[in-house]
């Protein structure tokens, strides 16, 4: 089981009360396929992912980064129970998405370089430490149901 400390609890709830979760959920995404292009291949449906700009203007990518960070908020509630909160949606991505796991730690990654950008020197080597903790329990949790 996950121990959280109390530092930890109220930095990742203060993270997303502060964050828009349009821009960053469409910053996010829309770095990961452009620096890890072979995610777009999950995408087919989202039309024109063309270059940079075609992605950054893409209405589907930036609705799609809202639905993310949807769901990472129902982590964030219920921080003592993300395997259990996950465990449909990890079977979503594993089963009939075919997701390749990995690329959740490279979606994580660019979310983190996003949140960074937008807290500034609030983002402190403890925050930044807590938001990886989380980050880490939520790729292992979406992990679970792939065999
Ligand atoms: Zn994912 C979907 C979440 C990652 C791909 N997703 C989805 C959804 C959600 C999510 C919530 C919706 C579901 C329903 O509908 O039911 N994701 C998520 C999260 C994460 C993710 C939280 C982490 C962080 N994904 C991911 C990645 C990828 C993906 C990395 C690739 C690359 N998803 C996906 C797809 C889909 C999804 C493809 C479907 C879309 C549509 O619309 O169709």
């Amino acid at each position: 089981m996950v121990v959280w400390t109390d530092f930890e609890r109220a930095t990742i709830q203060d993270i997303f009360s502060k964050i828009d979760y349009g821009v960053v959920g469409q910053a996010a995404l829309s770095r990961c396929l452009i620096v890890y292009p072979w995610t777009q291949r999950y995408f087919g449906s989202f039309g024109n992912l063309y270059n940079a700009a075609a992605i950054t203007s893409n209405p589907k990518v930036a609705a799609h980064g809202k639905v993310v960070m949807e769901g990472l908020e129902k982590a964030v509630k219920n921080l003592d129970n993300i395997k259990a909160t996950f465990a449909e949606l990890s079977t979503l991505h594993s089963e009939k998405l075919q997701v390749d796991p990995d690329n959740f730690k490279l979606l994580g990654d660019c979310l983190t370089i996003v949140v960074a950008a937008q807290l500034g020197k609030n983002f402190t080597p403890e925050v930044h430490a807590a938001f990886q903790k989380f980050l880490a329990v939520v790729v292992s949790s979406l992990r679970r149901q792939y065999y």
